[in-house]
């Protein structure tokens, strides 16, 4: 074997030593930090608790699902104290790791309202993007994609002085990142507005000689802009969706470029049955595209502050355009 070889020989096994070491680590730790597991009978797909505005990341196979744990009915506003991580392979078995991370995991922020969030990985450290109803978005960081997760900063990344052009106190919430493939990171965020940064390769901070702009969504909308923007990058576009009207549709719009300017396109979910908000991600998982989003589906405690997570199909059209998603009772599990 010539030297070129012998490296490449190598490499491929020292990285299959530490797959495998990593796979056999995952399952010894995952067993220990399980709480619960059950088998998903359709929609909604968390039923032992309250769960909404789910985030998911794919590593190592799994489906990982990030969500706030709502309370039971009977509440007027998101109360919500800790976050909560849910886990699958087949999308049929679940489990459910101890509580990850907490709203008071973050002194500086407020302490009963774990709003929507996303967690993605970065050179083998995962960092949580938080954020609550004022105080701001927050980011958290990991060894492992369950967790447990500590505040990487000690204050907010972004508060609402980052959030221009707006009033309302909750306009910095709902925090989406991804890493394009150049490297370079991005976050979206907003109420009201989405607001666009670039992260720092640190993933803790960002490009301040970029700064923050407001994202342009260019056509004529169905309903304004309300929050929950979901990145995705799809065959060299940039896809945004986003929560749009009050109850609340899922919408898309497209662009060239991750900043935009985006072209609206349309409404691909309706309202979600007894809940006013929605919270989508789109994600790609063993060969198939899913929408992840909650309803306040629960028989007789669900509602709009009492959600539970629901997963169906995503279709794409050959163009890239996405098919209006179908909601089911039926989920993806059966
Ligand atoms: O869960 C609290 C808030 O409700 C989220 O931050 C929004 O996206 C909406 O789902």
């Amino acid at each position: 074997m010539n030297l070129r070889k012998t490296f490449i020989v190598s490499t491929l096994g020292v990285i299959g030593v530490l797959q495998s070491t990593f796979a056999q680590e995952h399952e010894q730790i995952k067993n220990s930090k399980i709480i619960h597991t059950w088998e998903a009978k359709g929609n909604p797909v968390v039923t032992h608790k309250f769960t909404a505005d789910a985030a998911a990341l794919v590593y190592n196979d799994t489906l990982f699902i990030y969500a706030g744990e709502d309370f039971k009915g009977g509440q007027t506003r998101y109360n919500i104290l800790n976050w909560c991580v849910f886990a699958t392979t087949d999308m049929k078995n679940f489990w459910e790791y101890k509580t990850p991370l907490k709203a008071s995991d973050f002194s500086w922020g407020e302490q009963n309202a774990a709003w929507a969030s996303q967690v993605i990985e970065r050179n083998g450290k995962f960092y949580w993007y938080t954020s609550s109803q004022t105080t701001g978005i927050g980011v958290a960081v990991s060894d492992r994609p369950e967790g447990p997760f500590k505040d990487a900063l000690g204050k907010a990344l972004f508060t609402n002085e980052d959030s221009f052009g707006k009033k309302h106190s909750w306009r910095t919430i709902d925090p989406t990142v991804f890493v394009d493939d150049d490297g370079q990171a991005w976050i979206y965020w907003g109420n009201g507005a989405c607001w666009v940064a670039k992260l720092n390769e640190d993933m803790v901070s960002y490009d301040k000689d970029y700064g923050i702009k407001m994202v342009d969504i260019q056509g004529d909308m169905d309903f304004p802009f309300t929050e929950a923007p979901w990145i995705q990058k799809r065959n060299g576009k940039y896809l945004l969706s986003f929560a749009v009207g009050f109850p609340e549709r899922i919408a898309y719009a497209i662009s060239d470029k991750p900043e935009g300017p985006y072209q609206y396109k349309e409404v691909i979910n309706e309202i979600a049955g007894n809940s006013n908000t929605n919270h989508q991600a789109i994600i790609d998982f063993k060969g198939e595209s899913y929408f992840i989003y909650h309803n306040g589906g629960i028989q007789t405690n669900g509602g709009s502050f009492s959600r539970s997570i629901c997963i169906d199909k995503l279709e794409y059209n050959e163009d890239g355009t996405i098919k209006p998603v179908v909601m089911t009772t039926n989920g993806v599990s059966n």
